[in-house]
């Protein structure tokens, strides 16, 4: 079999983001080799994968096949000695972590704009993840970035088609390449962590729940565990079928665009579960009847129940969280007086701490949470922990979080999305109020006074490695926060999240609507930063 070295020239815009290279479609089929150089320099920026592992598998957007097939060609080439495939070119994000831990794979591509709109017109995305299953670390994006600027040649192969349809090893070359079932082993993880004995018994009893699977790609991974595995009805997983273009939908599980999962949530006879997960299978939302669980409470609460899970029966060495998602977890870790660690915004950060034995569960205000079973967040995941917790309790998800608001206190938290707003002028407001930060100590807002501001920067307590420009943070003396930061993931203009939090301790007070708890900070927030100046918006496009 021949190697061919195909002449290319260099991009200059392939720097990973929060989560990978995420792009128009059309920028990945128009622009020539735009994904051959991108996987190139990624292979340019390891070393000693020779004759090893590699995973390939994504959430079966436009464009999931041919990517997979121009990677394994480059893979072949460069001399991996094993590609492992999901079928039909199909991983979960967390599936995909999975396979390349229990295959001692060397890393893996993951072909994902995760809850990015799908198709021609849409989004598409490459993220690599190295041999924990993880996101790569900064070091490793950064070199990757660096290759893309100067690659000249990517090495390719002539060869037929993979047949992904079925599961099945082929040669190419001295390369072994291997069809596998995208859900067993992500299945039997499950299965290893949780009383799946307990959940059939919730469902024999009658307990309902609805799962929406949003036309991407965690309809096939609920169905086959929630409905075939554990005995759910028939039906109660909707929209499980995955599309290349999600059904025309956005598959961001909040209350925004689960629109369906919403309706019968909050419908006249609502089951007493619902949940969904976004296009990649990392994401979860969890409701109940009539009530909707905010992310960061979600995290905080999986912590204090953790251990009536069987994976989980021994405790928690640590717990963290994203900077800007609330201090609910802190609580939780204060109490159970197990370390807490603050990281930056996306989930490369968790991995370190997770090899290192320092946390077992970690998670984002973004609806993501995991734990150290993979180097991802985990959708399906959560929302079997959270019907392993209800198997456990026999409580309604209403009364648990109220409970748990009474015992640790309540901390309001809402996020703005200012969306689709000039990429100039957002940078400009943020570099503005960086340059006001030391002014802002002291000042009194009603009865609070801010007690620090600053621009996070974070020091990896594993490697020593610092990741600075984080986010915008402007913290009160009792514990309530503004944070302001630009998104990474989108693929026009920007979009300006602010994130608020106030902690209240006070149960008399846990009923209030969450934007009115916040009203006079969210007010703050605007003033301060000037955000109709810059954005030319006087309200945000999603609010969470
Ligand atoms: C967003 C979220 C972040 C998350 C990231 C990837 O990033 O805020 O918490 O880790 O998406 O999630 P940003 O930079 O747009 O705020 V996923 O499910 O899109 O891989
Ligand atoms: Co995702």
């Amino acid at each position: 079999m021949d190697i061919n070295t195909v002449a290319t020239t260099p991009y200059d815009d392939q720097r990973p983001g929060t989560s990978g290279l995420r792009k128009k479609t059309r920028v990945f089929l128009e622009k020539p080799n735009y994904l051959e150089n991108f996987v190139q320099a990624t292979f340019d920026s390891l070393e000693d994968f020779q004759g090893k592992t590699l995973v390939i598998g994504g959430d079966g957007r436009y464009g999931n096949k041919e990517a997979t097939q121009t990677i394994v060609r480059l893979a072949v080439a460069n001399g991996f000695g094993r590609v492992l495939i999901g079928k039909y070119g199909l991983l979960s994000t967390p599936a995909a972590s999975c396979v390349i831990r229990k295959y001692n794979a060397f890393g893996g591509f993951i072909l994902s704009a995760s809850h990015n709109p799908a198709g021609i017109d849409e989004d598409f995305g490459i993220k690599y993840n190295a041999g924990n299953g993880g996101p790569a670390p900064e070091k490793i994006t950064e070199a990757i970035y660096e290759h893309t600027l100067k690659i000249d040649r990517y090495l390719s192969c002539e060869s037929e088609d993979i047949h992904l349809e079925k599961v099945g090893s082929t040669k190419i070359g001295d390369t072994e390449v291997v069809v596998i079932n995208p859900i067993s082993d992500y299945a039997q993880l499950m299965q290893e962590i949780f009383d799946f004995d307990a959940i059939r018994e919730l469902f024999k009893s009658g307990f309902r729940m609805c799962f929406d699977g949003m036309h991407a790609i965690t309809g096939p991974y609920a169905k086959a565990i929630l409905e075939t595995e554990l005995g759910a009805p028939s039906g109660t997983v909707i929209n499980h079928i995955p599309r290349p273009d999600f059904g025309g939908g956005h598959p961001d599980p909040n209350l925004t665009y689960a629109k369906k999962l919403v309706s019968i949530m909050f419908g006249p006879t609502p089951p007493e579960f619902g949940a969904a997960s976004d296009g990649d299978g990392d994401r979860n939302m969890i409701l109940g009847s009539n009530f909707f669980v905010t992310p960061s409470d979600s995290l905080a609460i999986l912590a204090a129940n953790a251990t009536l899970v069987p994976g989980y029966k021994d405790g928690l060495a640590g717990v963290a969280r994203s900077m800007p998602t609330s201090a609910a977890v802190d609580q939780v870790a204060k109490a159970l007086n197990i370390p807490c660690f603050e990281t930056p915004t996306g989930w490369k950060f968790f991995g370190n701490l997770m090899d290192a034995g320092k946390i077992t569960l970690c998670g984002e205000e973004s609806f993501g949470t995991g734990s150290d079973h993979v180097r991802e967040k985990d959708g399906l995941w959560a929302v079997l922990f959270w019907l392993n917790i209800l198997a456990a309790r026999k409580q309604s998800v209403e009364t648990i979080v109220s409970e748990h608001w009474k015992t640790y206190g309540r901390n309001f938290y809402t996020r703005h999305d200012f969306e689709g707003v000039d990429k100039g002028r957002a940078e400009e407001m943020i570099d503005n109020l960086r340059n006001r930060l030391h002014t802002l100590p002291d000042r009194a807002v009603g009865t609070m006074h801010i007690s620090f501001s600053d621009d996070f920067s974070y020091t990896d307590p594993v490697d020593g490695s610092k990741s600075s420009g984080q986010g915008i943070r402007i913290q009160f003396n009792d514990g309530s926060r503004i944070i302001f930061r630009l998104s990474g993931t989108g693929t026009e203009g920007a979009t300006l999240r602010v994130y608020i939090e106030r902690f209240e301790a006070d149960q008399s007070k846990h009923n209030v609507e969450t934007q009115e708890a916040l009203s006079d900070l969210i007010a703050f927030a605007h003033s301060i930063a000037d955000i109709q100046k810059f954005t030319g918006r006087s309200k945000p496009t999603v609010i969470t």
